[in-house]
C-alpha cells in the first residue's frame, strides 16, 4: 500500500530526490497516484483541444538541434514569410469548425521584432473574435511586448524550457535557460498564462528528466499548460538523426514522465504533444491515465504530422474521452 496519496495541494518547494522517488516507484502505482491527483482537479474523460499555425515558418536563427526550421540544418523545409491577417483568421475558422478550443500560431524566430507586433496583434484579436481561445509562441519576448500581446487578447504564451539546465547545452547553444526562464517571467507578469514543457527523448537521462520536471515545479507560478513533446525525428537535424539511430525514450518512460508531470503540477493542463502519430492507441491510453488532459488536433503541428481528426475523433470514442468544455 502507498504510504502517501499526493492530495492537491500546489506546491513549488519539490527536491530532486521527491522527483527522482516518484520516477523510481513501481510503474503500476506511479500511474496510480498521478490517475488519483488527476481527478482531484479534472475529470478524467474530458480532453482540452488546441490547434497549431506555423504563421512563420523555417530560417530561424536559433540552433535547436530537434528543429526542422532551424537555419543551422539542412532539412529541406521552405521558409517563408509571415502569413497575412486574413490566412491565419480563415485557418483559425476552419479549426474552430474542426472542433479545437484553442487556437496556437507559432513563429520561427529567435525572438519577437517589434516591427511584426501590429500584424501579430491584429491576429490576436481576430481569432479571439472567432470565440477561440488564443496561443502564440514567437520566441523570446521583452516585457512591453508581452504587454501588448496580453492587451490585443492573447491568452497563452507558449516558451518551452525543452530540457534539464544541465543538458540545455546539448540541445541549443544559441540562448540560454536563463533568457527562457527571463521571458516565461516577462509572460507571467503580463498577465498572461504560460504554456511551458518540453521534449523527451532528445538523449536525455532519467536524471535530465528528474531535472526539467523539477524546474518546472519549482517555477514560481506552475505552467498553465504544460506539453510533452516526444521528439518528431526530423532528418537533417542533429538530434532526429541521433534518434533514428539509437532510438528514442520508451513508450514507459514516456508516460512515467507524464504520471510524475501531472503529480508536480497537479492543476495544469499536461498536453500529449509532438510525436502521437508514432503513438499507439494504448499507449495514448495509458498518457491520458497518467493524467494527460490536452492535445494537438488538427493533422497538421508545426511542419509535421499529426493525427487526422477522423483518427483522434475515434481513439476519443474508444476511450470515452470528450472535448472539455470551455471555461
Ligand atoms: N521559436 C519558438 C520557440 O522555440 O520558442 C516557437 C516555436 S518552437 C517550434 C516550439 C516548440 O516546439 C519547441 O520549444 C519544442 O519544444 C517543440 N518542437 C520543435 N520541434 C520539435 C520536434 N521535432 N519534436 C518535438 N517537439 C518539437
Ligand atoms: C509545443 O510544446 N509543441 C508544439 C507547440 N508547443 C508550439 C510544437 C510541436 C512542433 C513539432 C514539430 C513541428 O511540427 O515542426
Ligand atoms: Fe527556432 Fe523555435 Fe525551432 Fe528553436 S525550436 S530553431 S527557436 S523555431
Amino acid at each position: 500500500m502507498p504510504d502517501t496519496l499526493h492530495t492537491v495541494t500546489l506546491r513549488h518547494d519539490w527536491t530532486k530526490a521527491e522527483i527522482a522517488a516518484l520516477f523510481d516507484l513501481p510503474f503500476m502505482e506511479l500511474v496510480y497516484q498521478a490517475a488519483s491527483v488527476h481527478r482531484q482537479s479534472f475529470d478524467p474523460s474530458e480532453v482540452q483541444l488546441s490547434q497549431l499555425l506555423s504563421v512563420k515558418t523555417g530560417g530561424c536563427a536559433e540552433n535547436c538541434g530537434y528543429c526542422s526550421q532551424s537555419a543551422h540544418f539542412d532539412t529541406g523545409l521552405k521558409a517563408s514569410k509571415l502569413m497575412p491577417v486574413d490566412e491565419v483568421l480563415a485557418a483559425a475558422q476552419a479549426a474552430k469548425d474542426g472542433g479545437a478550443q484553442r487556437f496556437c500560431m507559432g513563429a520561427a524566430w529567435r525572438e519577437l521584432k517589434d516591427r511584426d507586433v501590429p500584424a501579430l496583434t491584429e491576429m490576436v484579436s481576430g481569432v479571439k473574435a472567432l470565440g477561440l481561445e488564443t496561443c502564440m509562441t514567437l520566441g523570446m519576448l521583452r516585457p512591453e511586448q508581452a504587454v501588448a500581446l496580453k492587451e490585443a487578447g492573447l491568452d497563452y504564451y507558449n516558451h518551452n524550457l525543452d530540457t534539464s539546465p544541465e543538458y540545455y547545452d546539448s540541445v541549443v547553444t544559441t540562448r540560454s535557460y536563463a533568457e527562457r526562464l527571463d521571458t516565461l517571467q516577462a509572460v507571467a507578469d503580463a498577465g498572461m498564462k504560460t504554456c511551458c514543457g518540453g521534449i523527451l527523448g532528445l538523449g536525455e537521462s532519467r536524471e535530465d528528466r528528474v531535472s526539467f520536471l523539477h524546474q518546472l515545479a519549482t517555477l514560481p507560478h506552475h505552467p498553465d499548460s504544460l506539453p510533452i513533446n516526444n521528439l518528431v525525428a526530423v532528418s537533417g537535424t542533429p538530434l532526429g538523426e541521433r534518434a533514428q539511430k539509437e532510438g528514442g525514450i520508451s513508450g514507459l518512460e514516456f508516460v512515467r514522465t507524464v504520471a510524475v508531470a501531472r503529480i508536480v503540477c497537479p492543476k495544469s493542463m499536461v498536453r500529449l504533444s509532438a510525436g502521437r502519430t508514432e503513438m499507439s492507441e494504448e499507449l495514448q491510453a495509458l498518457c491520458f491515465m497518467a493524467g494527460a488532459n490536452s492535445i494537438f488536433v488538427g493533422d497538421q503541428l508545426l511542419t509535421t504530422p499529426n493525427p487526422e481528426r477522423g483518427t483522434d475523433a475515434h481513439l476519443m470514442r474508444e476511450l470515452g474521452l470528450r472535448p472539455m468544455t470551455m471555461t
